[in-house]
């Protein structure tokens, strides 16, 4: 195929199938049809803008050079997938990404036979392109798997994990280190300094010995287009790298924007390859998009933007970030106390430990994408006499869940694990719920689990964690913003296990977990109104339980309802087990447990998600209804059930 004066050439592509027929000389006019039409998309609906920008290049010439989907392409996290998705069949659903029934934000194998990994937690890729490959040659399918993974990716353990045992296995692999210099803040670490050495060409080889050396490996002559590459290049490395260390043939530098560089390589590669391959390529995040370019953050995430001028657009907040407030309440009791340490896996603005490294940048930590090492790390300064909070995403945390139970439980340390994002979070999906951290903390010997109802309860809890000193506590918190409630000057500091009531009634207890509670308020007022009389309770802490609070409830009461943003096996449960084993449940108590529903939910606005969880006022409303069938015609109109 030919380009044609004034004819899109994107409008040409459905599949990689036809790009493979478009010239090599037309694909720069393509690349910036695909950027225009990336921006344009991520303008309307928000998300990843940066790092596609960065792969447009790379993205074209890899489905351009190999034979995708038999081929197997994989991107790590999968931010960087918006190009891929507009060049393999998706392009008509691209202003759906992140919405209520849309593309998902990352690579999804329920979405495409293009996905052939689904993806969204970081440092996988390798692992995953390892299992493809080996399982090519099992069958004996020829097949080239490759692994498209960022620098800041290769922040993590597992990343390593997996080229130690490429390198071992010799297995055909072939993995793009995707080297744009930035995490979602700029990497840290002794990898990310090695990596632009690397790239400042302190350490190439001139480019006729790399030729040389090419030319050995792959067994062809090297055309004139490699040559060329090679001198444009800004140098290549062939010899005595960490990766060459550890089993694979390293190729690079190379310049990811260019494809008289990327073309010839990847070629090469596919046609002569035979164990593991790392092709390091330099990009620029954010690439051909001067706001983004122009930005500290590259526009790694965006709100809907204005494409002229690059401003994005700013929902008025009726208060402040649940983040905002553990980041002021973090600085201001670490002006107190000068044990205290902040530690973040690479999620500085993320998590608010931002503010905390403006003010006291001795005592932040942020250790890369590494929240196994993170939790380690903060128990060795834990057990040092520090007071470390470790502040993860609730999703994020899974990944140092050994660490938790083995490092930080069993030794009793006491970190600190403020948890945000907990509960559903929008447009990110089930890849990025907080869902389980309160089953899978709540169950370790000797570990506090708190909820904030509130922000100022939040508040209360980051003031609570850096004073007790015991053992680990943790407290969860959501995305978004709090509910606009009355401020203290300082937290206050909770008494252990002790939860507290809201509001008396007589007939139905409802006992909440979390930010609920103000859906829970809601639900009592419609049940007060229908002659239900209604207690509403603050749980607070889901360890150690309040077994006092939950003994007057089931007490006082004929039905009991426990609420959380959570999986099954969490706070209900933990209330459950309780009853059941103080003989509570024996004399005709109704207990009923509200959890996030036990199906992976796709990304939807959170009110939406909380709806359909039967989580909100309304399914609070109907789960009383549901549990006394008896109610007169009056009372169901006052429901409005
Ligand atoms: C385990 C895990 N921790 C944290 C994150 C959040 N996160 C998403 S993208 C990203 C930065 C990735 O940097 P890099 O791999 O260099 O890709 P780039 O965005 O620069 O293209 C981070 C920290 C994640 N997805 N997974």
């Amino acid at each position: 195929m030919t380009a044609k004066p004034n004819t899109p050439l994107l409008d040409q592509v459905k599949l990689p199938a036809d790009l493979r027929s478009i010239e090599d000389k037309d694909l720069p006019q393509l690349a910036r049809e695909l950027r225009d039409e990336m921006i344009d998309a991520v303008s309307v609906t928000g998300g990843h803008l940066g790092a596609g920008l960065g792969v447009v290049e790379l993205t074209i010439a890899i489905h351009k050079v190999f034979e995708t989907p038999h081929d197997r392409l994989i991107f790590d996290v999968g931010h960087q997938c918006y190009p891929h998705k507009i060049l393999t069949g998706r392009r008509d659903r691209i202003r759906t990404l992140r919405q209520e029934d849309g593309l998902s934000g990352f690579t999804k194998r329920a979405e495409s036979e293009y996905d052939p990994f689904g993806a969204a937690h970081s440092s996988t890729s390798i692992s995953a392109g390892l299992g493809m490959a080996v399982a090519a040659d099992l069958s004996g399918t020829p097949r080239n798997v490759i692994a498209v993974i960022g620098d800041g990716a290769l922040s993590a353990g597992m990343a390593y994990e997996a080229l130690n045992n490429a390198g071992a296995l010799d297995a055909r692999l072939i993995v793009i280190l995707n080297d744009n210099d930035m995490s979602i803040a700029p990497p840290t670490g002794a990898m990310s300094a090695y990596l632009a050495r690397l790239a400042s060409g302190r350490t190439y080889m001139g480019f006729r010995e790399f030729g040389k050396k090419l030319t050995a490996y792959l067994g062809k002559n090297i055309d004139r287009a490699i040559t060329r590459a090679v001198e444009h290049a800004r140098g290549y490395v062939t010899g005595g790298t960490m990766f060459e260390e550890m089993g694979f043939y390293h190729i690079g530098p190379i310049d990811g924007h260019s494809f008289d560089h990327l073309l010839p390589v990847l070629r090469n590669v596919r046609d002569n390859a035979q164990g593991p391959v790392l092709i390091h390529v330099v990009t620029q995040k954010g690439k051909g998009y001067p706001p983004a370019e122009a930005a500290a953050d590259k526009y790694h995430g965006v709100n809907k933007f204005d494409v002229i001028t690059g401003a994005q657009a700013k929902a008025k907040p009726n208060a402040p970030s649940y983040t905002s407030v553990f980041a002021e309440a973090l600085v201001q009791e670490a002006r107190h106390d000068d044990k205290i340490v902040g530690i973040t896996a690479a999620m500085p603005s993320g998590t608010g430990l931002d503010k905390l490294q403006d003010v006291f940048p001795e005592r932040t930590f942020d250790v890369g994408i590494a929240e196994q090492h993170a939790v380690t790390f903060a128990a060795g300064l834990a057990a040092e006499g520090y007071k470390p909070f470790c502040a993860l995403y609730s999703t994020f945390l899974q990944r140092g869940y050994d660490q938790v139970v083995h490092d930080v439980a069993i030794q009793g340390l006491p970190v600190r694990f403020p948890i945000d994002r907990a509960g559903f979070v929008g447009a990110d999906g089930p890849t990025h719920a907080g869902s389980f951290d309160t089953s899978f903390l709540a169950n370790l010997p000797g570990f506090v689990v708190m909820a904030a109802a509130d922000e100022a309860e939040l508040k209360h809890m980051v003031r609570t964690a850096a004073a007790y000193d015991a053992g680990p506590i943790s407290f969860r918190y959501p995305r978004g913003e709090g509910v606009g409630v009355q401020m203290p000057e300082r937290g206050e500091i909770l008494e252990i296990g002790k939860g507290r009531i809201m509001k008396e009634g007589t007939k139905v207890a409802l006992l909440s977990f979390g930010t609920r509670l103000a859906d829970c308020l809601l639900a009592a007022e419609d049940l007060d109104a229908a002659g239900l009389s209604t207690t509403v309770a603050d749980a607070r802490f889901a360890k150690p339980l309040d077994h006092d609070l939950i003994r007057r409830l089931a007490r006082e009461h004929a039905l009991l309802i426990t609420v959380e943003e959570g999986a099954i096996g969490g706070f209900g449960s933990q209330v459950a087990h309780f009853l059941i084993n103080e003989g509570l449940l024996d004399e005709g108590l109704k207990l009923r447990s509200l959890v996030l529903p036990d199906v992976w939910m796709d990304q939807a606005k959170p009110e939406t998600m909380y709806a359909k969880a039967g989580l909100d006022a309304k399914g609070i409303v109907s789960t009383v209804f549901k549990a006394f069938p008896g109610l007169s015609q009056e009372q169901l109109r006052v429901l409005g059930v």
